[in-house]
């Protein structure tokens, strides 16, 4: 069993400090969190004249591919550091395929803020909306100075870790980072913009036709949308599309219960669900499933109708 040492914000800089060569790891599958940490990490720390790389197993796509900053993430890992940093990871296996390279080094920091387990050397943990918010109390402790480029990758995180500040883990240490990195010149216009307005136009026409077919169950207590691989197919777009469509049915004033069923191969259905007051972790677990009680889910195997209808046959013992 490796020794673990749990860090405030104070030694973690310290510790930065005295490394002159750090990588750092973004999660497998990045989000706006892990890479806007990295980033804003990485230019803080190569103001204070250290060489830092970022790296992340996974190819940078869709909204997050638009950032030129991006282009400074490596697929492949090269180099030699004094400090390995995992960003934004709850437990070791989200550094992805760095995992083994990652635990087999000696000097390694976790920066993050799931609530997770110690795995590095040094721990840098804060139950904060975003990790963000940890990585902007360090670069202030390391006395960098802000610039608009590293209060927009601030903002990124902590603007999509907090879904535009209406999760229920935004609180007001996030609405006044955000008031701080507005006045430092982050561009929140374009963040927002691009993360939670723009759409493509055949992912809305894709969108239109689910909304089209919803149906309703129980008055409107629950509401269920879908969607074929077919449809996905028809508009030329990929599985993640169906991300976030269950937010549409969760809307819904009357609703308790939403739920969207999204084809995950042949007669296999994802379903991705979400509760008002109402435990779907529960439902999700009688398939399989899980998750927390207001957000969860499971895949279910049969006849698309056979699934339709036991969802609905479970959902009412509890409705
Ligand atoms: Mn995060």
């Amino acid at each position: 069993m490796k020794s673990t040492k749990k860090l405030t914000i104070k030694q973690t800089a310290q510790l930065i400090k005295q490394c002159s060569s750090i990588a750092l790891f973004a999660h497998t599958n990045p989000d706006g969190d892990t890479v806007g940490s990295c980033i804003a990490l990485a230019h803080g720390l190569k103001q204070l004249g250290k060489t830092v790389e970022i790296f992340c197993d996974y190819p940078i796509t869709g909204k997050l591919a638009t950032f030129d900053e991006v282009k400074l993430i490596h697929n492949q890992f090269f180099g030699k550091y004094d400090l390995f940093v995992a960003v934004d990871c709850g437990d070791i296996f989200r550094t992805g395929e760095f995992s083994g390279l990652y635990d087999s080094q000696k000097e390694t920091l976790t920066i993050d803020h799931h609530g997770g387990e110690c795995f590095s050397k040094y721990n840098c943990l804060f139950q904060y909306a975003s990790t963000c918010q940890i990585v902007f109390e360090i670069l202030k402790e390391l006395g960098v100075e802000f610039n608009p480029t590293i209060a927009t990758y601030l903002y990124m995180g902590l603007c999509t870790d907090t879904g535009n500040f209406s999760n229920s883990n935004t609180d007001a240490d996030s609405h006044n980072m955000a008031g701080e990195l507005i006045n430092l010149g982050a561009d929140f216009q374009h963040i927002n913009r691009t993360f939670f307005r723009d759409i493509e136009l055949n992912e809305l026409k894709l969108h239109a036709r689910v909304l089209s077919r919803m149906r309703t169950y129980y008055d409107g207590q629950m509401i269920l949308l879908y969607v074929h691989q077919a449809d996905i197919d028809e508009f030329g777009l990929d599985n993640t599309v169906t991300t976030g469509l269950v937010h549409y049915a969760n809307d819904v004033v009357t609703a308790k219960v939403a739920v969207c069923v999204s084809q995950d191969g042949e007669n296999a259905y994802k379903v991705s669900m979400r509760g008002k007051n109402y435990n779907v972790r529960e439902v999700c677990q009688h398939f399989g499933g899980g998750g927390h009680l207001m957000a969860a889910g499971c895949r279910i195997c049969g006849y698309f109708e056979d699934v339709i209808e036991q969802l609905v046959r479970v959902v009412g013992f509890t409705i």
